[in-house]
Formats: structure tokens, sequence, C-alpha cells
């Protein structure tokens, strides 16, 4: 049986990823963090008894900022393959915890490598690093490929961009199979609730059904190409199947703004939306409701609004990738359409709203998290 060893396997791609590998017939092994809270929601549903014999799905404590903690793990399981996955993940709030997110998501990279190279399994263990698009940043070339210049935009996209090239390096010097997987956003119904489309799907849904007045979002020009994450981890699986181990970048090669978004959204739950004025003015007002998912909202009604506060020190206004090699190479395509996807994240949503506001509407003390 073959062996991987996720970390971040708490978070969306790592879900899924071990779903699928599951699937692949894997032992599949993830490092999760301790935390005062159960933080394994996403992977409850595959999780097994620890006391059974043969199992498929074990998890360890761990943290990437932790050496001899990711090492330990790394001798025990031995793995075949490692998809570095674990990150502080978000742009934003990288800038409020750049040292942080460079010790993670850098260091963390190399800690990993090294664990490796110490264990004398660089020529036994594969490696996946969780690239981005952001490394583009403000871009250089339009469509971004594989060839295109970084130029990252945020201590999230600089701590990536040491993470890019340790993997590159270790790769040439140690003769590893390490590969990068440069990924445009991915997104699901299992995506964090303070990334933007999430955010979105979530909120018009609280407020379709009336549990919150309105949306205040950032900059609702940028520009993103967005796939969804199960496309994706199939791509992190196929990377790591190559004879060579090769750099790859993966996206739809199709981008829309944050503002189409939003309006895809709201129509999934009935809402025809128009936006009004500019900049920090603009706003969502609702110009019809049809069909009985959005009971509380009703024409006229501002719903989006901008707050400042969600604009970044730097902005990366448009990022659209040129998935052609991967096409070509690995024979990869997305499955999925981002109006799909969208489909799906709201229905997940406007579930979870109409079960809260049941709970509400029952006399319990309904609180809910919110960004
Ligand atoms: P998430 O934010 O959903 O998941 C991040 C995971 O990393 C979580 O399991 C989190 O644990 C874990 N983690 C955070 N800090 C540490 C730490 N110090 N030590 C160990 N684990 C840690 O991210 P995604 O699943 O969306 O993304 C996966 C990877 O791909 C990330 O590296 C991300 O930067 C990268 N990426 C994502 C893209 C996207 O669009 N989704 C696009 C391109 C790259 P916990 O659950 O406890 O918080
Ligand atoms: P991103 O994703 O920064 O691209 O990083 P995010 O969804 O946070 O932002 C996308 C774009 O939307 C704009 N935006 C807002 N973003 C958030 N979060 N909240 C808002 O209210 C809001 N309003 C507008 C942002 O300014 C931005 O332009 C994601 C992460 O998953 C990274 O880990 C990954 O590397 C990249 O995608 C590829």
């Amino acid at each position: 049986m073959k062996k991987a060893l996720i970390t971040g396997i708490t978070g969306q791609d790592g879900s899924y990823l071990a779903e699928f590998l599951l699937q692949k017939g894997y032992q599949v092994h993830g490092i999760k963090r301790r935390a005062s809270l159960f933080n394994t929601q996403r992977v409850d549903h595959i999780y097994e008894d620890p006391h059974v014999d043969n199992k498929h799905f074990v998890l360890h404590y761990g943290d990437l900022t932790d050496s001899s903690n990711l090492t330990r793990i790394i001798a025990q399981v031995q793995p075949d393959e490692i998809y570095n996955l674990g990150a502080q993940s978000h742009v934003a709030v990288s800038f409020e915890s750049p040292e942080y997110t460079a010790d993670v998501d850098a260091l963390g990279t190399l800690r990993m490598l090294e664990a490796v190279r110490f264990l004398g399994l660089e020529k036994k263990t594969r490696f996946y690093q969780a690239s981005t698009s952001e490394l583009y940043g403000l871009v250089q070339e339009i469509p971004q490929r594989e060839s295109t210049p970084f130029y990252p935009r945020s201590p999230y996209a600089v701590a990536k961009l040491y993470a890019y090239w340790i993997t590159v390096n270790y790769r040439e010097s140690y003769g590893m199979y390490a590969c990068n997987g440069t990924l445009f956003n991915h997104e699901s119904p299992r995506r964090g609730e303070t990334f933007v489309t999430r955010k979105i799907t979530r909120g018009l849904a609280h407020i379709a059904q009336g549990l919150q007045p309105c949306l205040y979002m950032g900059n609702l020009a940028a520009l993103r190409d967005w796939g969804h994450a199960k496309d994706y981890v199939r791509m992190q699986w196929l990377m790591l199947q190559q004879e060579q181990p090769e750099d790859f970048v993966i996206a739809t090669g199709v981008q829309h703004s944050v503002r189409q978004f939003i309006l895809w959204a709201a129509a999934e739950l009935g809402i025809t939306l128009e936006f009004k004025g500019q900049g920090v003015d603009e706003v969502g007002v609702v110009s019809a409701v049809t069909g009985d998912k959005a009971p509380a909202v009703k024409v006229g009604d501002t719903v989006v609004r901008v707050d400042p506060r969600y604009f970044r020190p730097a902005e990366v206004e448009t990022l659209l990738g040129d998935p052609s090699k991967a096409r070509e190479k690995l024979g990869w395509v997305p499955e999925i359409t981002v109006q799909e996807m969208c489909a799906e994240m709201v229905a997940h949503d406007l579930d979870e709203a109409r079960r809260l506001r049941l709970l509400r509407d029952s006399g319990f003390n309904v609180a809910m998290a919110r960004e």
C-alpha cells in the first residue's frame, strides 16, 4: 500500500486530496495542529478509529514551525509521497502576520524538504509543493504560464516565492522528485469562510434567510481565474506520477470579477442585483426577487456595500492562467465550471442558513462568526 503524508490535511485541499488518495488505495497520513477546539470538521467523515488494525487514515499532531516534530513524523511514516499543503493561506492576513506567514509558508517548506534529506529519503519520497498564482502578483504577462516572471505582492506571496525556489533547489541539488503546482484560485463548499467566494455565498445565503442585513466587501473589480478544488487535487496527485518532476500551472484559462461572482450567487438565490455608484460608494441593490429561497429580501434593499477595511495594502488586480502545459503533458482539464461551483456553494450555504434560521425561530441563541 502506498503511503502519502499531507500537511494541511484539515484545510480545503487537504480534505479533498485525502478522499481522493483513499479512493486510490493509499494509506493517508495527515498533520493536524493542536487547537483548543476540534479543527477536523473537513475530514471527520473519513476519520478512522485509531484502535482498529489496518488503518487507512492516520492523523498526527504537528506544526510546520517545528522541525523535530516534522522529522519524527516523516521518519515514522516513511511516505512515498508528501503533499505540502499546510500554510497560513490568507493573503490579507499575511499583511497582519507577516513573520508568522514567512515561518510557516517559507521555512515550513524548507523544514519538510530538509527532513526528507536528513532522513535519507530523497530517492524514495516524492514531494509536492502548493505554489500559487499569487507569485505572479503584479502580472508581467497575460495569461500567466510556467515561464511568466514572478512579482509577488504580499508577505504571503513572498513567502511562497521562497517555498517555490527551495523546492526547485532541492530537486536540482539532491535529485529529489520535488515539484511545484502553481495553482490559481480554487474554491468549493469547503472553502474557508473568509475567502471571497465563500464569504459571498455564505453572506448572501444569510441575507436571504434574514440572518444578516448586508454583505461588506473589498475590491469588487478584482479579477480571478476560479476553479473547483476537486479538479485541482486530482492534478496534485498526477504531478507526482510522472517520470520526471516538473512544475505546472493549474488554472481554467477564464477569469471573472468579484462583482460577477456576487451576481451569480445572488441569482442562485432568486435575487436580481444591480450595482450602483463607484469606488467605496458602490452598492448592490435588489431589483427583483423570485422563488422561495430569499424570503427576507425585498426589492430596493441594499445588500452589498464596500468597506475599505477589506482593501489590501497592495492588491493583485488580475490573474488569468494558461493551463496548456498541464493539458498537453498530463491530459488534465477542469471538469467543473465556475458557475456550477457557485451553484454548489450557494446550495450548501443556503442549507446551513435555513438550519440556523430554524434554530433561531425556535428560540435558540444563534451566534455566527462573520468577517
Ligand atoms: P486552507 O487555508 O483551507 O488550509 C490550510 C491548511 O494548513 C489547514 O489545514 C491549516 O490548519 C494548515 N496550517 C496552517 N498553519 C499551519 C502550521 N503552522 N502548521 C501546520 N499546518 C498549518 O488552504 P487551502 O486548502 O485552500 O490551500 C492549500 C494550500 O494551497 C495552501 O498552502 C495554500 O497556500 C495553497 N494554495 C491555495 C489555493 C486556493 O485557491 N485554495 C491556490 C494556490 C495555492 P488548520 O485547519 O488548523 O487551520
Ligand atoms: P486570494 O483570495 O487573495 O486570491 O488568495 P481571496 O478570495 O481572499 O481574494 C480574491 C480577491 O477578492 C478580493 N476581495 C476580497 N477578498 C476577501 N477575502 N474578502 C473580501 O471581502 C473581498 N472583497 C474583494 C481580494 O482583494 C482579491 O483580489 C487565495 C488564497 O487561497 C491563497 O492561499 C492562494 O494562493 C490564492 O488564492 C491563489
